[in-house]
């Protein structure tokens, strides 16, 4: 594959400092040299420009600077649209979760979009649902066209309605949604693969579903995920923890799934903390998940075809 790796170094959407690091340190835990080691065509394109912390402005209290995230959004979106324009693939490491809908909406430019969002949290809510204001928690809602008109259209990027149907939107690894998030999802129509499901089912039937789902009627599949999905005590670097998550095989298997697809459009890559990691692990991990997402294999067949059905 032809790659385009876009730095997006925010934290403007977060409640903790520190992940404007994340894309850094997925940097120096050797990303661009593994994944051309796999084979793959790699450019680090570098980082958008974000506005400086000490001019900056919280505003509506419910949509926590707003405006310097709305100027990141829009250049990560023009470098995500240009990295289509290309034929390569986009891959975008935050930097918080706010830039998924930069990302994605980009990708609905030109393609009809499936989305799995591999999260512990929904990241749906709305201004008006928000328990913390923070816009992290808000991106998959203004993709779905839900939320902030400004924040819905990117400050007049692109139409101020949705980028994506709901119906070819998949959560998967949800363990902490908050309760009117809850009935915006339900009423939405998006379907929520929880760690119960996992647990019942097991993460590769979990992810062969959300790969139905995501890629009916649609061009292909943009996974956006969270470091906070796995369980926090083998990735302790993330702002929002919540024990009870991914195993590092399961979020492996997840990862070479979507890969196996043939269907992905694009990833993002985001929340790790680097103020908060131990010694980068979660870099680390960050890096090796996306090897796994873009290709990496222990052996050419990993099936066993008599158990198939
Ligand atoms: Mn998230």
């Amino acid at each position: 594959m032809d790659i385009e790796i876009i730095g997006a170094p925010i934290d403007f959407g977060a409640g903790r400092r520190g992940v404007e690091m994340g894309a850094a340190a997925i940097r120096i835990a050797g990303l661009v040299e593994k994944l051309a080691a796999l084979g793959h065509s790699v450019t680090d394109v570098g980082d958008v420009d974000v506005p400086v912390r000490g001019h900056a402005v919280i505003g509506d209290p419910r949509l926590r600077y707003l405006d310097e995230i709305l100027v990141v959004h829009r250049a990560l979106a023009e470098a995500v649209a240009g990295t289509h324009s290309r034929g390569r693939f986009p891959l975008v490491l935050g930097g918080d979760h706010s830039v998924g809908l930069a990302s994605i909406a980009a990708t609905s430019r030109t393609h009809r979009v499936g989305v799995i969002w591999i999260d512990t949290h929904g990241d749906f809510n709305t201004h008006q649902t928000t328990l913390t204001g923070n816009v992290h928690g808000m991106p998959l809602a203004a993709l779905a066209g839900l939320g902030f008109p400004r924040l819905v259209s990117m400050d007049g990027w692109r139409a101020p309605e949705r980028a994506v149907d709901p119906a070819g939107i998949v959560i998967v690894g949800a363990r902490d949604i908050d309760p009117k998030e809850a009935d915006l999802l339900k009423t939405a129509g998006v379907t929520v693969l929880s760690m119960a499901v996992i647990d019942r089912y097991g993460i590769g039937r979990v992810m062969e579903h959300a790969i139905h789902i995501a890629g009916t009627d649609t061009d292909g599949i943009y996974a956006s995920f969270d470091l906070d999905v796995m369980d926090p005590s083998i990735a302790p670097g993330v702002g929002t923890p919540s024990a009870g998550g991914l195993t590092v095989r399961e979020g492996h298997l997840a990862m070479e799934l979507l890969s196996a697809s043939g269907r992905l459009l694009g990833l993002d890559v985001v929340e790790v903390n680097p103020v908060l990691d131990e010694r980068n692990t979660t870099a680390e991990l960050a890096v090796s998940l996306t090897l796994s997402a873009l290709g990496k294999r222990v052996w050419s067949r990993e099936t066993i075809p008599e158990l198939e059905h």
